[in-house]
């Protein structure tokens, strides 16, 4: 498990800059980079969906935790809880993950069929050979990094259907900026989220994200007419950087489209917790309101 979230994360922070400038900006201030949660978008279809990605995380240990539903995006989520150790998480924990899904059914004709059309390509998940060899791991240990490896592949694989037509990608993108990001992106995390309540040296979010705009010169996601989404009340407020342009190969060539962001998170202790880091004193789920903003890091910037 270890081992997967480090080379996911590895593959993400080489992949996008603005990572590597506000781990080290964090790392400077005096504080670590502690992960609050990791995040993966699907698109329907038997062997590419949300469920498929839920398996993946179960054998790993994960368990679901919450279901969200994103009526105007037509998304629904689920977020996952990490393994525990002898029934306690310690402070120092695997992030969450929320897994996404898009809801065909209310689009339009052209949309799904446009859709189907790419998603067809999946017939198979590797989820019977990703078990296989995890109960094979039982007599043979040494062969846990190579488990590992697989299972990271899949989870930062891409697109497992064919190349998209830029127009396809557009027709898409009309209905949902959600279906058009991950039509060219697939799996892969789109955020890997920085736990700001255990920090040090800020404060509050506010001040994190004065830092991140006054000193690092990153822009921040302003969905919903703020900064920052939700409120102490709800327990939990976030906010998020633009995402990053990665350029994409279609089949018709390259493009620069929005890849992936960084979220920031701080969350607030529950009725008489107190705020001392430990996992389970913290109020750990998520929020529709706020992240029906989020969503929007990726979307086309005009
Ligand atoms: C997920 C957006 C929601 C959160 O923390 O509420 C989210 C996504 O952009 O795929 O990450
Ligand atoms: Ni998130």
């Amino acid at each position: 498990m270890d081992k997967v979230i480090k080379n996911l994360w590895q593959i993400y922070r080489n992949k996008v800059s603005q990572v590597k400038i506000i781990e080290e900006a964090i790392r400077n201030q005096g504080d670590e980079w502690s992960e609050d949660h990791i995040a993966f978008r699907t698109l329907p279809g038997k062997y590419c969906d949300m469920s498929v990605m839920q398996q993946v995380f179960e054998l790993l240990g994960y368990t679901k935790c919450d279901e969200y539903v994103f009526k105007d995006k037509k998304l629904n989520a689920i977020s996952m809880n990490p393994p525990v150790e002898n029934g306690v998480h310690s402070t120092k924990v695997f992030p969450k993950v929320f897994i996404s899904v898009l809801e065909l059914s209310s689009f339009s004709v052209e949309f799904q069929n446009c859709l189907l059309n790419y998603v067809c390509d999946v017939q198979s998940a590797p989820l019977e050979k990703f078990r296989t060899d995890f109960q094979n791991l039982k007599g043979n240990p040494a062969k846990m990094n190579e488990f590992a490896e697989s299972i990271t592949l899949f989870l930062s694989s891409g697109a497992p259907w064919r190349k998209p037509i830029f127009d396809d990608y557009e027709v898409l993108r009309k209905e949902s900026e959600y279906a058009a990001w991950t039509l060219v992106y697939g799996n892969t995390p789109n955020h890997f989220t920085v736990s700001i309540h255990l920090m040090k040296k800020f404060k509050s979010l506010k001040e994190f994200n004065d830092f991140v705009q006054n000193n690092l010169k990153i822009s921040l996601n302003s969905a919903g007419g703020s900064i920052i989404k939700g409120t102490p009340s709800v327990k939990l407020e976030q906010s998020a950087t633009l995402a990053e342009e990665s350029l994409v190969p279609f089949q018709d060539g390259y493009k620069k489209i929005p890849y992936a962001f960084v979220e920031f998170a701080f969350r607030h202790p529950l009725e008489g917790k107190s705020h001392n880091g430990i996992w389970e004193n913290y109020y750990q789920g998520f929020v529709t309101d706020n992240a029906d903003k989020i969503f929007e890091s990726t979307n086309i910037r005009n």
